[in-house]
């Protein structure tokens, strides 16, 4: 048997006896890797004879190919039967049943936050966010509240240590302050909704020192309070699932707003039940109010060439209402058993076509 040959044998042997694809890695390697046998024995081509060459040349090239093709297969061989043995081990009953408790629930200010996102989302708003701390510009000035505001008291306001130029930042007290960042920061038309966390120093039965709140902002050429009217009725209705909820206007005032109103729904109370959508009562759900002038010149918007209207609810009271909560406070209490009954499936994801809370 010529020397090759032997090689070629050894290499079969080598090749067969490989278990895993490591080993046969070794063995590509060893054979044809750069210092591999075979490799070595091209090497030495180049200093044979041209008729030494012409013999060798080819009988090496036909090595290297057989030896590689065998490689190959034996590589295929040891995936396939490393994928049979997978499947084998892996075995996935799809007939079990889906686990009996999934653990958590949605708390209802996150669903209700959802909700009205994707009410809005419909109509074609984006959804903007900003900082829980603020300073006194955004949160106020530029919101065309006074100096002298009651608002701006210590004792309805968050504030921190002041800094060394004596200015003191705050905790927002509304989410307005992310609408003064847009209008600063995009070019009309506007259209988003804000939903965040708010403080203020107040607490008792109906007031937590941290709520929430979804502000709204339009702006663009022709905004009107037509416009005001339409999006906020049709949300009424979108989110109380009602078309029979009434809705009328009553004016109001806010600083950065003119004119301002607040929005009421008609319901009626019986028993211990609110119902809405019937009865002759009104109850307040949100304010509103074209953006004062002085507001959009702020943001260094021109009134003469844009308007805009804005709005803003109270997330956990609107909670309240549609899912028949009795105390506020109870919201943050981190009770799991009240999350367990006033709680929303993580599945039961907000959708207007099959409806928001099903
Ligand atoms: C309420 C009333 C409101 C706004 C918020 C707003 C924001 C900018 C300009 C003008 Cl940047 N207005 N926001 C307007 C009217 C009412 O909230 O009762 N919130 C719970």
């Amino acid at each position: 048997m010529s020397d090759l040959e032997q090689l070629e044998r050894d290499l079969e042997t080598k090749i067969i006896a490989a278990e895993t694809l490591a080993a046969l890695e070794d063995v590509r390697v060893s054979a044809l890797g750069k210092k591999g046998v075979v490799s070595e024995r091209m090497k030495t081509l180049g200093k044979m004879t041209p008729e030494e060459r012409k013999e060798m040349g080819p009988a090496l090239n036909g090595l290297k190919e057989r030896v590689a093709a065998a490689i190959e297969a034996k590589r295929e061989a040891l995936e396939e039967a490393a994928l049979d043995q997978r499947l084998a081990s892996e075995k996935i009953d799809v007939t079990l049943p889906t686990r009996p408790e999934p653990k958590g629930k949605i708390h209802p200010v996150s669903q209700v936050m959802e909700e009205i996102a994707v009410i809005f989302a419909a109509m074609g708003f984006d959804i903007a966010e900003g900082p829980d701390i603020e300073d006194d510009f955004h949160n106020f000035t530029a919101l065309n509240f006074p100096p002298d505001h009651p608002a701006r008291e210590m004792h309805d306001t968050f504030f921190f240590e002041p800094k060394e130029d004596g200015s003191r930042m705050l905790l927002r007290t509304h989410t307005s302050p992310v609408q003064i960042r847009t209008m600063m920061s995009k070019k009309p038309p506007i259209r988003i909704i804000i939903p965040g966390r708010t403080f203020r120093c107040d607490s008792d039965q109906t007031h937590t020192p941290m709520f929430h709140q979804v502000e709204g902002l339009v702006v663009d050429r022709e905004t009107h309070m037509g416009h005001l009217k339409g999006t906020l009725e049709a949300f009424a209705k979108a989110y109380f699932e009602l078309d029979t909820v009434q809705t009328r206007f009553r004016p109001h005032f806010f600083p950065f707003t003119e004119p301002s109103a607040e929005m009421d729904i008609g319901y009626e109370r019986i028993g211990n039940e609110i119902r809405i959508g019937q009865g002759e009562k009104w109850m307040e759900i949100l304010g509103c109010g074209m953006v004062h002038p002085n507001v959009l010149a702020n943001c260094g918007l021109d009134p003469d060439e844009y308007q805009g209207f804005a709005f803003g609810m109270g997330v956990d009271r609107l909670a309240m209402l549609k899912y028949g909560i009795p105390d506020l406070r109870d919201f943050f209490a981190a009770d799991a058993r009240w999350l367990e009954h006033y709680g929303f499936e993580a599945a039961d994801q907000p959708n207007l076509a099959t409806g928001l809370s099903r």
